[in-house]
């Protein structure tokens, strides 16, 4: 009995030991990018979303160009990346000759198209007056994928639409 056990338990283990011993290196290569993914989602966390003030000193989350082609805006978030509920962006708008583009009117609609919805919430533009504006009351109230439309007036009425997710 114990015979026949043994001799199956190490029937089976036989090719499993074959099959963990030799991938070693290709583990070891995708154990490294799991441990940055595990310090990114701590360091998230310690982070609430609506934590104060919003902090717009990193890289551009999207780049966009409006649909007349007269204007390019950058696109930040707070916090960045996106996550679900009240949040704050920063756009910075420049012309097509890459100028900061001062004094616009600009009306930010956040949008879900996956379910064809945007918030009841409105939110608010405040106009720096360097061509970066600063916008609050965003509310992302679904996790998922989210729109940032945002029509470019008085001119042109161009819209510009920045996408990412939210989490
Ligand atoms: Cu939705």
């Amino acid at each position: 009995m114990n015979g026949f056990w043994l001799g199956r338990i190490s029937q089976m283990n036989a090719p499993l030991r074959g099959r963990t011993a030799h991938p070693a290196t290709p583990r070891a290569l995708w154990a490294r990018p799991l441990g940055a993914l595990c310090l990114l989602a701590s360091c998230g966390a310690a982070q609430p979303p609506d934590a104060g003030p919003p902090d717009f000193s990193g890289r551009a989350l999207d780049t966009v160009e409006s649909t007349g082609r007269h204007y390019s805006v950058e696109v930040r978030t707070w916090p960045q990346p996106p996550r679900k509920g009240l949040g704050w962006a920063e756009l910075r708008v420049s012309d097509a000759s890459g100028a900061p583009a001062a004094g616009l009117s600009l009306d930010v609609l956040p949008w879900m198209p996956a379910h064809a919805h945007g918030t009841t919430v409105r939110p608010t533009v405040a106009d720096s007056g360097t061509g970066i504006y600063t916008i609050g009351n965003l509310l992302f109230f679904m996790a998922g994928h989210w729109e940032l439309r945002t029509t470019i007036g008085p001119d042109f009425n161009d819209v510009a639409v920045a996408s990412f997710d939210v989490n």
